[in-house]
């Protein structure tokens, strides 16, 4: 049973990039052996980025190298029927990776009848880890098809893998754990990174960051905004969910040596008026030389808290303080941050002082159908409609309305039959046509022509413009089902 500890791509890797480029530093340090190679680990907020660089296979004949990728997606140590997943190419296409289900122990659906937006190459060259040319197998995962979202940062990101890679020419073949495609309970662990490296001119002096959101990019109201290639799209959101303030690296590393021990975090609602201390607690995960194992914080009877140890892997680094601010009213709050000796004496102050600026919303928005109405008469739930004329519509007026203005888009769908769906209405938050709050409104009107004779559920749902720092969170849906004979 391997470890391997992935580390994150700045830049996404595309398939052409070589282990000597740049986009791959830092992966070659941290690389897992197996029996022909090596196998070196990158990931981003949305690809797992792998080479398997197998050393021994030093002939090459493209059609008869193959591999096999297992990933046990829902990470259980045990095959799980049409869930957990084997990657492979197709016969005699080396360049195109399929996936499958596994049915059971070393048995497969065969290669889904699907887009994939995984993506492999097979090439032969150099690398770092052998003169020799040899066969390199490039992969980019999506980390959605693997169950993986870096996003649900609360958890320990992690996912349990087995591959083979096969040659024809030498007649080579390496499992690794053995026997994994039959057996799941050994399968190796692959950590993924969560370690975006920040732009250091976008981090705020003190606080750099609300989770992936530098403080920069929080605007005097306490709504973000950042670029549209950023790791994390946000524009103009409002806070919520639990928050991870992260300090400014450059400015962690120094705070040592100044003689900073303990800190408190500042609070107040709105900005203006005196700050209070902040009590919160939290935990993070904390490498033991094995695994990621929770560590608790909290504030001690004097609301200080304990400078993070340098030196130690923490699974989010550089956490200033960790709050739920579900427990906080609507609207402004300001935060600030300041370090001490041990003899309680101020260290490290910033002038100005920065003071974080959060509008903090987690009230979702709220959704109703007002009314479904066929010629001005309102069908009810589980009413039935007779079609005078194939043409006729059936009318819609809902409500999909955030009262302080944090939407993200809207959406009213009808449903039909077995997976038939078709869109009535959308509108999505625009920065750059309609900048500013958006509420929505109250009354939004939308008509549908039912292709078939059947049951129809007419779907809305509203997200709310509010993150957690690393994604929206926050939505709201209703549904009414009504029949239509055509
Ligand atoms: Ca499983
Ligand atoms: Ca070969
Ligand atoms: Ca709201």
């Amino acid at each position: 049973m391997g470890t391997i500890k992935s580390t994150w791509a700045g830049t996404p890797i595309t398939l052409d990039d070589q282990i000597e480029d740049a986009v791959w530093a830092g992966a070659q340090d941290k690389k897992m052996a197996f029996d022909g190679g090596f196998m070196l680990a990158k990931n981003d907020a949305k690809y797992l980025y792998v080479i398997l660089d197998v050393i021994k296979d030093t002939h090459n004949d493209p059609t008869g190298d193959y591999f096999w990728f297992t990933f046990d997606r829902n990470r259980n140590k045990a095959i799980t029927p049409n869930y957990d997943v084997n990657y492979g190419t197709y016969p005699g296409n080396p360049n195109k990776i399929g996936r499958q289900y596994y049915k059971g122990a070393g048995r497969w659906t065969g290669l889904l009848n699907e887009e994939q937006k995984s993506e492999c190459r097979s090439t032969f060259g150099t690398s770092p880890n052998s003169d020799t040319p040899h066969r390199i197998w490039k992969f980019r995962f999506r980390l959605t098809d693997l169950k993986v979202n870096l996003l649900w940062w609360w958890f320990s990101s992690y996912t349990k893998f087995g591959f083979r890679v096969h040659s024809k020419t030498p007649n080579l073949n390496y499992d690794t754990p053995t026997n994994f495609f039959r057996d799941f309970s050994k399968l190796h662990t692959l950590y993924f990174s969560r370690k975006p490296s920040i732009s250091s001119s976008d981090l705020g002096p003190i606080m750099g960051s609300v989770g992936l959101i530098p403080t920069t990019k929080i605007n005097a109201s306490g709504r973000a905004t950042t670029a549209s290639n950023y790791f994390i799209h946000a524009q103009n959101a409002a806070f919520g969910g639990r928050l991870n303030v992260i300090g400014n690296r450059t400015k962690m590393d120094q705070l040592p040596g100044i003689g900073a021990k303990k800190y408190k975090v500042f609070h107040r609602k709105g900005a203006s008026g005196g700050f209070s201390e902040f009590v919160t607690s939290w935990y993070n995960y904390k490498w033991n030389g094995s695994d990621y194992v929770l560590e608790a914080a909290s504030a001690d009877s004097n609301n200080f808290y304990k400078m993070p140890s340098a030196g130690v892997d923490y699974s989010i680094d550089d956490l200033l303080f960790q709050f739920n601010s579900t427990k906080l009213s609507t609207g402004i709050h300001q935060f600030k941050v300041k370090f001490y000796n041990n003899a309680g004496t101020e260290v490290g102050a910033t002038n100005p002082e920065q003071i974080l600026t959060m509008y903090i919303d987690n009230n979702v928005p709220e959704v109703s159908i007002n009314s479904v109405k066929y010629k001005n008469a309102e069908v009810g739930a589980c009413g039935i409609v007779n079609l005078q004329n194939p043409t006729d519509k059936i009318d819609i007026d809902f409500e999909a309305f955030d009262k302080e203005g944090n939407l993200l888009d809207y959406s009213l769908r009808a449903r039909w039959g077995e997976g038939d769906s078709q869109s009535i209405v959308y509108k999505k938050y625009n920065a750059a046509t309609t900048p500013g709050n958006w509420n929505g409104s109250h009354h939004i009107l939308g008509s549908f022509n039912a292709q078939t004779t059947c049951a129809h559920s007419f779907n809305i749902y509203a997200r709310a413009r509010t993150t957690n720092g690393y994604g929206y969170i926050g939505k709201n849906s209703t549904y009414r089902y009504v029949t239509i004979i055509k």
